[in-house]
């Protein structure tokens, strides 16, 4: 893959649609998924020649990934595939995500851009606190800050007293981490000893994040706090990042990015809130086309005071499904139906309870135990439910057992999710 200077490419945005048609072509010739959609709607590569041809072509959803699990939306064969990601699917398996090697390349200068907006560079040390795994948090921020030449530092999360000794002995001068991670460092640090703490930036992403936990953590932590967007199925994040400006995050020249009205997919007016919608076109392994993101936020178009000339998108502000995000990792309510019908002596009544706790989301389930069921079986199924919820969303999110029938039941309307 060539790669052109992102400001060359920025200057001749017309050659993204030059890549764009031959991608689709190339989803053509191997039968591709995305291929059959265009088809039904008659649509060929050279319908598209810019940017308001896209909106006549079909989007794509996570429910359309997932039922190509685990290989059906790879775009190339698996022998050029480097690198597998996933991200939480709404019940049962995850999307799978595939990079090959100049996928993988164009995710960590992507990474590098979006840290180098704010200056980042070979004299920071940059703590990665972010889960390394098949959440793409940890990898993507640690080969972005290596781009940058920067020591990297690939604590992932926990063992918070561990990370502050470390952050203290090595002078880590950026913190890439969830907020609500970020929030328990800083909470942690309060009253203590914070000689040797030489953060100045931090980087957090992966959830909803409010202007009040954002002044907090610059007061707490003595930074500047950034947000930090993306998703697995674009790749992980980079996909937009806030400067020192904090005024919007910008969104990368790897992907073209639309606003539209989530229940008739028109698009909005820039400034006007409606879904994120993301189409990249030079990833090779995974592209997306017109991929539905779920996330509320809108498009910024006039020019940033720090000069980079790059479209950018508003804070997200919320989603347009049912997925929550508990302390980063995406949580559906099926998967806790599932986590709970998997415990013998629970009924599927349930709430789950979503508040905001210093800004962040916070969840707690309240089930009920069946008439059937013993009250001195509670522990065990305490015990198996903690299990089964980790299981099922790879989250420990509080949980409380409560007596048969105490449960409100639903009237056809009324939703499981009870907002505070
Ligand atoms: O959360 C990727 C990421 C890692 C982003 C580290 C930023 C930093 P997923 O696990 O696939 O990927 O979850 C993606 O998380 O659709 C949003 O709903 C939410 N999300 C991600 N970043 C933000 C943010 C990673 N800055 C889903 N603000 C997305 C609000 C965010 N929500």
């Amino acid at each position: 893959m060539t790669r052109l200077n992102r400001n060359e490419r920025l200057a001749d945005s017309g050659e993204k649609y030059v890549k764009l048609r031959s991608l689709l072509q190339h989803l053509i010739d191997i039968g591709h998924p995305y291929a059959a959609r265009m088809a039904e709607r008659g649509l060929r590569p050279e319908h598209l020649g810019n940017r308001e041809d896209l909106a006549s072509f079909p989007t794509t959803t996570k429910y359309d990934l997932l039922s190509g699990y685990p290989f059906g939306w790879f775009a190339r064969e698996k022998r050029d595939i480097v690198r597998i990601h996933a991200t939480s699917g709404a019940t049962g398996k995850p999307a799978l995500i595939a990079y090959t090697a100049d996928d993988v390349r164009m995710w960590s200068e992507n990474m590098a851009w979006c840290m180098g907006l704010s200056g980042v560079c070979e004299n920071d040390v940059v703590q990665v606190s972010y889960g390394y795994g098949l959440f793409t948090g940890g990898f993507g921020v640690h080969d972005g800050a290596g781009v940058l030449g920067a020591m990297v530092v690939p604590i992932s999360g926990g063992f918070t007293d561990r990370q502050i000794a470390i952050m203290k002995d090595i002078g880590a001068t950026v913190l890439a981490c969830t907020p609500s991670y970020a929030l328990r460092i800083a909470e942690n640090l309060e009253g203590r000893d914070t000689d040797g703490i030489k953060l100045r930036l931090g980087f957090f992403g992966a959830e909803a994040w409010s202007d009040e936990l954002r002044a907090f953590l610059e007061r707490a932590l003595g930074i500047k706090a950034l947000d930090m967007y993306g998703l697995g199925e674009a790749m992980g994040p980079g996909v937009s990042a806030e400067c020192l400006e904090q005024n919007g995050l910008h969104i990368s020249d790897d992907f073209i990015a639309e606003v539209v009205d989530p229940a008739t997919l028109e698009r909005v007016d820039d400034g006007e809130e409606g879904e994120l919608v993301l189409t990249s076109w030079n990833r090779q392994a995974f592209p997306v086309i017109r991929y539905r993101t779920r996330d509320l936020a809108s498009l910024l178009t006039e020019p940033c005071p720090c000069g980079e000339p790059t479209p950018r998108m508003s804070r997200v502000r919320g989603r347009s499904d049912d997925m929550l995000i508990f302390r980063g990792i995406n949580v559906f309510p099926k998967q806790i139906e599932a986590a709970i019908l998997g415990v013998s002596g629970l009924t599927a009544n349930f709430r789950i309870t979503v508040c905001k706790t210093r800004g962040l989301q916070d969840l707690s389930i309240v089930c009920e135990r069946s008439a059937e069921s013993k009250p001195e079986d509670i522990d065990a199924m305490t015990r198996a439910l903690k299990k089964s919820i980790s299981n099922s969303t790879g989250a420990s999110i509080p949980f409380e057992i409560a007596e048969p029938g105490s449960v409100p039941r639903l009237d056809g309307k009324s939703s499981r999710i009870l907002k505070k």
